[in-house]
């Protein structure tokens, strides 16, 4: 099985990722990795932060020679700020640094977090409520993209709206969706909505705001019949949503036509099925967004992501001094402004995941080549019917 786990607070010394079940003899290009790292860092609104960290991973485990071994694969990401934060962060001295964070910001991990684990400087909380460990993530996405690779399988993401600006897709041809949001700053194809965006976070930052928006992804050339219909928690769709959900501040994940189809009559929701020689079955649609029945059906899997606006303000809300009870400003800390663009990176990560997965899942294999053997076998009965 194929699964992950991270480790690391926003301001410690660095990130750990953990990545188990990548099959034997898969080729992994470090450089790779980097470039899925540089990618999350950029865009237009993103804070003071990326100007400190240069995100490169170093491997642990899990590889010789630039060739997966099957065992776990371990990776590390410095935080470059740690040494700005030594006393604070210090997991081993017990001499604090710094005042006590008491002002929670609503919106953030902050009170939730302090209640439950009953802390009373909210640094305890904040620190791993960060969206730093989302670079964690991508390097486990970029392992497993490159995995996807092998069987053809691409993820690319594009900016679909910031705040209340949104892309004209009606205007991008499909092929040149990807090219065209990997050169706009805040990664939307749209080039008149891309500037709008940036002059919209241009003003968000003057009035000590932020902005959150939405991201689309795009999984393409996915074989049918990941994830299964036959129990909830094997869903491709269900999986694929908790993934997504859990980056931080994401709150709403839909699939094709997502929330639209609330008003749609069932004739105008679904995808007619079609069939010819070449393509075999195929639809002219993709409402659905490539899953029926929680299994993806051949088509191209496209998820909206919303990312709400981050709620570390500049200029802040109302809240209360947690030492006095009295009320008083949120904590003011350095933050973005607008994270809309790296989120499309790490749902392409998260994406990536949930797809070797599901991958791994139906088809096994210890090693690529017994994996690629049985993706084959299945191809050609699918193919045959
Ligand atoms: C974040 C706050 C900011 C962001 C950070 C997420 O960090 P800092 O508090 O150090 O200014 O830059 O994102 C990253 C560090 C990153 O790598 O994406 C938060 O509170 O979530």
């Amino acid at each position: 099985m194929i699964r992950f786990t991270t480790a690391g607070e926003s301001h410690g010394e660095g990130l750990l990722v953990i990545l188990e079940g990548i099959p034997a003899g898969l080729t992994i290009n470090f450089e790779d990795i980097d470039v899925e790292l540089a990618r999350r860092q950029k865009g237009y609104g993103r804070g003071q932060r990326m100007r400190i960290e240069t995100d490169v991973v170093k491997i642990f485990s899990g590889m010789r020679h630039t060739v997966s071994l099957g065992s776990p694969i371990a990776m590390y990401i410095a935080n470059k700020d740690y040494k700005n934060w030594t006393q604070i962060m210090s997991p081993t001295s017990s001499d604090l640094g710094g005042k006590p964070l008491l002002r929670p910001r609503p919106g953030h991990a902050d009170l939730a977090g302090l209640m439950k684990y009953g802390v009373s400087d909210f640094r305890d909380i904040l620190e791993r409520a960060s969206a730093r460990e989302t670079a964690a993530r991508v390097a486990a996405g970029a392992v497993c993209k490159a995995l996807l690779k092998e069987f053809e399988i691409s993820i690319v993401s594009y900016t679909l709206q910031i705040g209340d600006i949104v892309a004209d897709m009606s205007l991008i041809k499909e092929d040149e969706i990807w090219h065209s949001a990997e050169m706009s700053y805040v990664r939307c194809p749209d080039a008149q909505a891309s500037e709008k965006m940036i002059q919209l976070i241009k003003t968000a930052n003057e009035k000590g705001d932020t902005l959150g928006g939405k991201t689309v992804v795009v999984a393409k050339n996915v074989p049918a019949g990941l994830g299964s219909h036959t129990q909830w928690d094997l869903k491709l769709d269900g999986r694929l949503a908790q993934n997504l959900v859990s980056i931080q501040a994401v709150k709403a994940v839909e699939f094709g036509a997502g929330t639209e189809l609330a008003s749609l009559f069932g004739s105008a929701s679904h995808d007619e099925i079609f069939y010819n020689e070449t393509k075999g079955f195929y639809r002219n649609t993709n409402r659905s967004g490539g899953i029926e029945g929680g299994m993806s059906n051949g088509e191209p899997i496209v998820v909206t992501c919303t990312m709400k606006a981050i709620p570390s303000l500049a200029n802040p809300l109302h809240s209360v001094n947690l030492a006095t009870k009295k009320t008083a400003e949120a904590e003011v800390v350095r933050s973005d402004v607008c994270a809309v663009s790296a989120v499309g990176i790490v749902a392409e990560a998260a994406v990536a995941i949930e797809l070797a997965k599901a991958l791994k899942e139906k088809f096994g294999g210890d090693s690529l080549e017994d994996m690629k053997k049985n993706v084959n076998t299945y191809k050609e009965r699918i193919k045959a019917l």
